[in-house]
C-alpha cells in the first residue's frame, strides 16, 4: 500500500503574473510523481480562493484528471459521516483522491467550495469531519479529514468530531489548521495542540503551514506537509525543497525537481547594501527556471542619507532572478511612505475581503457574537432574508 501525501498548491496563486504557472507546475509534477501510489490526499488549499476562476479551475481539474488513466487495485468499502451518494463512481477510477478544503477554499456550509465542486465533477472525494475507508490489495487504509474551519473553532469542531481508528486498518488523520506549535499567522492564533490529537493514528498530517517537518507524535508521526510552491515566503521554508511524501508505513520525501531555487538574506542596513545585494545577485547561478531572491534588510537609515532605489535594483537583475527585497528600516521622512506603502498593499485585497474586514470591525464594536464569515457570504449573495431572521432570532444557525 503506497499512498501520496501533499498539500498547499494554491493554484492559480500570482496568476497572469511571473510566477502564475508555478502552482500549475508544482501540481502537474505531484500528480506524476503520484503515479505509482494507490491512493492520493491533499491537505487544503488545492486553490489559492474560494472562487478560482474558470480558467484555473479547469487547469486544475485537468491535471487531477491525470490520476484516474493509472489501473489500481483500491476499492472504497467503507464510509463514516459521509454519504456514498455525494461520491461520484467516477472519482473512484484509477488512483483515487481524497482532498480536505483549506483556508483559501473554504466558503459557507450554504454554499459550494472548489474542493467540493471537484467532487460534483467526479474528480476526488471530499472530506470533513469524516472518513473514508479504502481497502488496497486486501490491506485497509482509513482517511479521516477535517476541512479547514476559523481557527477560533478548530478545537470544538475536532473536539466535537472526535474520531476513532478503524480496527485492522492503516489510520491517517488530516487537518489543515494551526496547531500549536506550527502557527502560520500570530494574528490567528491557534485553538488546537498538538496533544489535543486523538490518539491511536498512525499518520497525522497537517496542511495549512507552508514549511515542512515529521517527527513521532503519539502512537505514530505527524507530517506537516508544506506546500508544493512558494506564496509567501516563510524563512522556514528555505530548510527543504518543496516535496511531495510517500507513506507506506514510513514516510519518504520526494523533492519536486521543477520549482524555483530559493535564496534568502539577511543584511543589516549600511551605506553599501547596494554593492552587497549586487554581489550576491551576481554570484547566483544562471539557471531556469529563474530562481526567486529574497532580500531581508533592517536597521536605520542616516538623515544625511536618501534611500537607495532598491526597486531599479529588482528591475535591473530581473533577467536573471525573481528579487524580491523587502525592508524593515526606521527613518523619519520614511514612515510616512511606509505607511502609504502599507495602505496601497491594504488595498490589494479583493473586494470581498475588504468588506469582510468592515463588516468585522463593525461587528466587533457591537460584540453580537455572530458568525462574521457566514453573515458577510450571505450579505454578497442577497440573502438579507436569512441575516435579518438570525439578527432576530427566528432561525438558528
Ligand atoms: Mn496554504
Amino acid at each position: 500500500m503506497k499512498v501520496s501525501i501533499f498539500s498547499d498548491c494554491h493554484c492559480g496563486f500570482a496568476y497572469g503574473e511571473e510566477r502564475g504557472e508555478d502552482s500549475f507546475i508544482a501540481l502537474n509534477e505531484s500528480i506524476e510523481k503520484s503515479m505509482d501510489s494507490d491512493l492520493i490526499l491533499i491537505a487544503g488549499d488545492l486553490f489559492d480562493s474560494r472562487v478560482p476562476r474558470p480558467e484555473i479551475f479547469a487547469k486544475t481539474a485537468r491535471i487531477l484528471s491525470k490520476a484516474q488513466h493509472i489501473p489500481t487495485n483500491t476499492k472504497l468499502v467503507d464510509l463514516v459521516n459521509k454519504r456514498k451518494e455525494d461520491i461520484s463512481p467516477l472519482a473512484l477510477r484509477g488512483v483515487p483522491i481524497v482532498s480536505i478544503h483549506g483556508t483559501h477554499e473554504r466558503r459557507t456550509k450554504y454554499m459550494v467550495n472548489p474542493i467540493q465542486a471537484l467532487e460534483h465533477a467526479g474528480l476526488l472525494i471530499h472530506l470533513h469531519c469524516g472518513t473514508a475507508v479504502f481497502d488496497v490489495n486486501g490491506e485497509k487504509v482509513a482517511v479521516h479529514g477535517m476541512s479547514g474551519v476559523p481557527e477560533r473553532y478548530a478545537g470544538d469542531v475536532l473536539s466535537r468530531w472526535n474520531p476513532r481508528p478503524i480496527e485492522g486498518a492503516k489510520n491517517i488523520l488530516m487537518i489543515h489548521q494551526s496547531v500549536d506549535p506550527y502557527i502560520y499567522s500570530p494574528l490567528d492564533p491557534p485553538t488546537i495542540k498538538l496533544e489535543d490529537f486523538p490518539d491511536g493514528f498512525d499518520l497525522y498530517i497537517l496542511g495549512h503551514i507552508h514549511w515542512t517537518e515529521q517527527k513521532p507524535l503519539k502512537s505514530g508521526t505527524i507530517l506537516v506537509a508544506g506546500s508544493t510552491t512558494y506564496t509567501s515566503l516563510h524563512k522556514h521554508e528555505m530548510n527543504a525543497k518543496k516535496s511531495i511524501y510517500k507513506y507506506d508505513g514510513s514516510l519518504l520525501s520526494i523533492p519536486l525537481e521543477k520549482q524555483r531555487n530559493i535564496y534568502w538574506s539577511e543584511f543589516d542596513f549600511s551605506s553599501d547594501i547596494v554593492p552587497m545585494i549586487e554581489s550576491k545577485l551576481n554570484s547566483l547561478p544562471n539557471i531556469e527556471p529563474k530562481p526567486i531572491a529574497v532580500f531581508k534588510i533592517k536597521g536605520i537609515v542616516p538623515k544625511e542619507m536618501t534611500m537607495p532605489n532598491f526597486s531599479e535594483l529588482e528591475n535591473r537583475y530581473s533577467g536573471k532572478a525573481i528579487v524580491k527585497i523587502t525592508k524593515k528600516l526606521k527613518a523619519e521622512k520614511l514612515e510616512e511612505q511606509i505607511e502609504l506603502i502599507n495602505k496601497l498593499r491594504e488595498q490589494k485585497l479583493s473586494p470581498e475581503e475588504q468588506g469582510l474586514r468592515i463588516l468585522q470591525e463593525n461587528l466587533k464594536q457591537v460584540n453580537c457574537g455572530l458568525n462574521v464569515e457566514e453573515m458577510f457570504e450571505m450579505l454578497v449573495n442577497g440573502e438579507t432574508e436569512n441575516i435579518y431572521n438570525l439578527l432576530i432570532g427566528k432561525k438558528s444557525e
